[in-house]
């Protein structure tokens, strides 16, 4: 455990559900979410493994390591002025979205979070590419690129750590950005202000926050938070002190998981019979987009699609809603999406000790 001062905290959203205060770490409700295509930073989750602070953005600068001559170091102004700027949808979502209900089905560790730990924002900023480029790294031999943020220690370490491929960051169609902005306004603190990574289509552990330095290497960061957290263990590893020596044989999440989630279901009843007005999100997995999702309300005898109501370039989430006509009182509707490649959400997922990625069909009762 690392000493951590909560004494300089940001106030943060009060429209939250509160898991836990110190770190600070909060949740939307699903049903709340989904009334927003692009979701309004109040109603953004709040994941952290340490403080949030208040930077000062014209103190704040970025370093890159591994150029000709040392490491190259970037202002917030230097960034605006010399890179041209991009935006870009991305949904950003954790990888412990619903391991509450993965918790029902066996005692996982971890925030038991319910099914709001995502969003969907557009992010503004440079390209992570232009940048290595503009500092003459050395990408020969290297192939990840790792992320610091010094500016707190953490539950579990030092600082925070992440790591990507440096492919990734190198396919300009990637869209790995150094954001500043988020719905066209300079970002909170909350979201990593002064400047945080955007990996569309990654897990959201990738997404530093006030991020302050960047170096490649031939190895994946060796942080906590990539080297012993955000693996999906086997599911005969049952404890901590079982999964201790055996992390690294495990790979790295860095897909979001492909998932679809009933946020509300609604009965409105009807002369001509009773009528679930239904809504929820799909995320998708890597970079096949969704082009189904599919409900049931007889446990998967039967399927009818429901309407896909929003989805903006290659990495947003979906959005979806329908109307199902002649339902009884009360029932369980589920969800499953479909993607590109033919891949369907499947009904079950397999129990691991983190309880991450957990995408069997979404469920409700009504
Ligand atoms: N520096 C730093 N970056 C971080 C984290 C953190 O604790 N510290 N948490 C990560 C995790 S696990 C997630 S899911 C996202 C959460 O981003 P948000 O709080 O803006 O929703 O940030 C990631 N980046
Ligand atoms: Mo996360």
């Amino acid at each position: 455990m690392m000493a951590m001062d909560y004494s300089q905290e940001v106030p943060h959203s009060e429209l939250l559900l509160v898991r836990s205060t110190e770190p600070f770490n909060a949740e939307p409700l699903a049903a709340a979410l989904v009334q927003f295509a692009i979701t309004p930073d109040d109603l953004v989750y709040c994941r952290n493994h340490g403080p949030v602070l208040d930077l000062d953005r014209d103190a704040y600068t970025i370093a890159v390591e591994g150029g000709p001559s040392g490491p190259v170091r970037y202002s917030m102004a230097d960034l605006e002025a010399r890179f041209t700027k991009y935006e870009v949808v991305a949904a950003l979502q954790c990888a412990g979205n619903r391991r509450k209900e993965m918790d029902q089905v066996k005692k996982v560790n971890g925030i038991l979070w319910d099914d709001g730990v995502i969003c969907n924002a557009k992010w503004g900023g440079v390209r992570l590419r232009d940048v290595l480029l503009d500092a003459g790294v050395e990408l020969e031999g290297n192939a990840h690129v790792q992320f610091s943020s010094h500016v707190t220690p953490c539950q579990d370490d030092v600082d925070y750590g992440a790591s990507i491929p440096l492919e990734k960051v190198m396919d300009e169609d990637g869209d790995v950005l150094l954001a500043w902005e988020m719905n066209g306004e300079y970002m909170s603190p909350d979201r990593g202000a002064p400047l945080r990574l955007v990996v569309p289509g990654y897990c959201g552990a990738r997404w530093v926050k006030w991020i302050d330095s960047i170096r490649l290497s031939p190895d994946e960061s060796p942080n906590y938070y990539q080297a012993r957290d955000y693996r999906i263990l086997p599911p005969e590893i049952e404890t901590k002190a079982q999964a201790a020596p055996v992390w690294s044989k495990y790979p790295s999440i860095n897909s979001l998981a492909f998932n679809s989630v009933v946020a509300s279901a609604t009965l409105r009843p009807a002369p001509a019979g009773n009528v679930l007005v239904v809504q929820g999100y799909a995320s998708q997995h890597i970079d096949a987009r969704i082009v189904a999702v599919e409900l049931s309300v007889d446990a998967g005898a039967t399927w009818q699609p429901a309407r896909i109501t929003y989805q903006e370039g290659r990495w947003s989430w979906t959005l979806w809603e329908a109307e199902l006509p002649g339902v009884a009182e009360h029932g369980t509707v589920y969800s499953r999406a479909v993607d590109e490649r033919g891949n369907m959400q499947q009904r079950e997922c397999k129990w691991n000790l983190r309880g991450v990625a957990f995408n069997p069909w979404g469920v409700k009762r009504w």
